[in-house]
C-alpha cells in the first residue's frame, strides 16, 4: 500500500532498512506509540493480507469485486478508445482484469507500484492474456510525482484507478495530497476511479477486523515478528494482543497491539518500556460516506462523475474528472 504500496520482500536494501529502523524507533518513542502501517507488507504480511480478503467477515474485497463485475460495462465507458489506464499501487491484478476485459479499445495499461519485481511478474501475466494491450509498468512511490510513459502521456484520456480502499489507510490530509498528486500525474482531462469502503454499523466493521479465524490478528502480530527479524528486536508476540475497533467519532477502524504485561523490549539497540495494557497503534482504516469522499476530492479539483455500490451498500466505486481549467487553477 504507498507509502502504502505493498513491497513483497523479506529483506530490505540498506537505505530502506535504516528508514525502517528510524520509523520504528521514532514511532515507539512517540506517545501513544505507533508504527506506520506500510511495514505490514513483507512477504508474510502480503500473504496474510491476501488471506484476510478471503475471510467471510472481511467484506470489502468481495463487495468491490461485485461492483466491478456488475458495472464493468458502465465503468468501461469512462475509458474511451485509445485511453490509458494508470493503476496506483497495483497489487494483485484480479480487479483490473475485470476492467481490462470490458475495455477492449484501451491503448495502454500502466501499473504503478514501489515493488519493481512484482510489477514485472504481474505485467508478464497480463501481456499473455491481453496481447493487444501495451502494458507499461512504472516502479514508483504513488505518493510522489513520477513521469508516465510517453504512450500514456500522449493518450487522449488518462484514467487513474485506485481500488481496494487503500485511500482509507491514509490520514485525510494525506488522502487529499494523494488526490492532488494524482491530478498532476494524470494531467488535464483525466479521470480517476477510486474504490472506497463506506461508513456502516460498528458491528460489521468490528467483525471484519476481528475475523474468527484470527487471520487479521496474525497480520497485525506479524509486524512484531518482522521487526524482530529485520531490526534484531526481541518482541515476544505472545505477550501482545491484537485490538481492532471502530472509532465512531473519527470514522476509522483502528488496529493496535496491546502489551499484556509490563515488559521491556530491545529494538535496534534501544530499550522500550511497556506498561501493562499500553498499545502500539499500527493502522487506521478510514471509512467514508459518498459525500465525504466527494467533498475531499472536490476540495482538490476532482469533479464527481459516477458512483456505484454493491447490493448491501457496504462499498463504493467512485469516478471523478479533472479538467484543464482546474489543473491550471491548482498550479
Ligand atoms: C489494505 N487496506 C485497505 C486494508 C484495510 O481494510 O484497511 C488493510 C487491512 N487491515 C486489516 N485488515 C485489512
Amino acid at each position: 500500500m504507498v507509502a502504502l504500496a505493498r513491497p513483497r520482500r523479506s529483506q530490505l536494501p540498506s537505505d530502506e532498512l535504516s528508514a525502517f529502523a528510524n520509523d520504528v524507533l521514532e514511532g515507539l518513542r512517540f506517545m501513544p506509540r505507533r508504527i506506520p502501517a506500510k511495514y505490514f507488507y513483507d512477504d508474510a504480511g502480503s500473504a496474510l493480507f491476501e488471506k484476510i480478503t478471503e475471510q467471510p467477515e472481511y467484506y470489502p474485497t468481495r463487495c468491490e469485486m461485485e461492483i466491478l463485475r456488475e458495472h464493468a460495462g458502465e465503468i468501461a465507458k469512462l475509458m474511451p478508445e485509445g485511453a490509458a489506464l494508470v493503476e496506483f499501487g497495483s497489487g494483485s491484478n484480479k480487479k483490473v482484469r475485470i476492467l481490462l476485459a470490458a475495455s477492449p479499445k484501451l491503448a495502454a495499461y500502466v501499473p504503478v507500484d514501489i515493488n519493481g519485481q512484482m510489477l514485472e511478474e504481474e505485467a508478464a501475466e497480463l501481456r499473455a492474456d491481453f496481447p493487444q494491450l501495451k502494458i507499461l509498468p512504472v516502479a514508483a512511490d504513488i505518493c510522489y510525482p513520477f513521469d508516465l510513459p510517453r504512450e500514456a502521456r500522449e493518450a487522449p484520456v488518462r484514467v487513474g484507478l485506485f481500488p481496494g480502499s487503500t485511500i482509507g489507510n491514509f490520514e485525510p490530509h494525506e488522502a487529499a495530497s494523494f488526490l492532488r498528486n494524482a491530478a498532476k500525474i494524470l494531467g488535464p482531462n483525466s479521470r480517476l476511479i477510486i474504490g472506497v469502503d463506506l461508513i456502516k454499523p460498528a458491528e460489521v466493521l468490528n467483525s471484519a477486523y476481528n475475523d474468527a479465524a484470527g487471520v487479521t490478528a496474525e497480520f497485525n502480530m506479524n509486524l512484531l515478528t518482522r521487526i524482530n527479524r529485520e531490526l534484531g528486536a526481541n518482541f515476544r508476540p505472545e505477550c501482545f494482543e491484537h485490538h481492532a475497533f471502530y472509532n465512531r467519532e473519527r470514522n476509522r477502524v483502528e488496529m493496535h497491539l496491546a502489551s499484556l504485561k509490563r515488559q521491556k523490549v530491545k529494538v535496534a539497540g534501544e530499550t522500550v518500556d511497556f506498561r501493562a495494557g499500553e498499545t502500539i497503534h499500527t493502522e487506521n482504516s478510514y471509512k467514508y460516506s459518498i459525500d465525504s469522499l466527494r467533498a475531499l476530492a472536490r476540495g482538490v479539483g476532482w469533479v464527481p462523475d459516477g458512483m456505484w455500490t454493491d447490493a448491501q451498500g457496504y462499498f463504493s466505486v467512485q469516478a471523478f474528472t479533472f479538467t484543464e481549467e482546474r489543473l491550471r487553477a491548482a498550479e
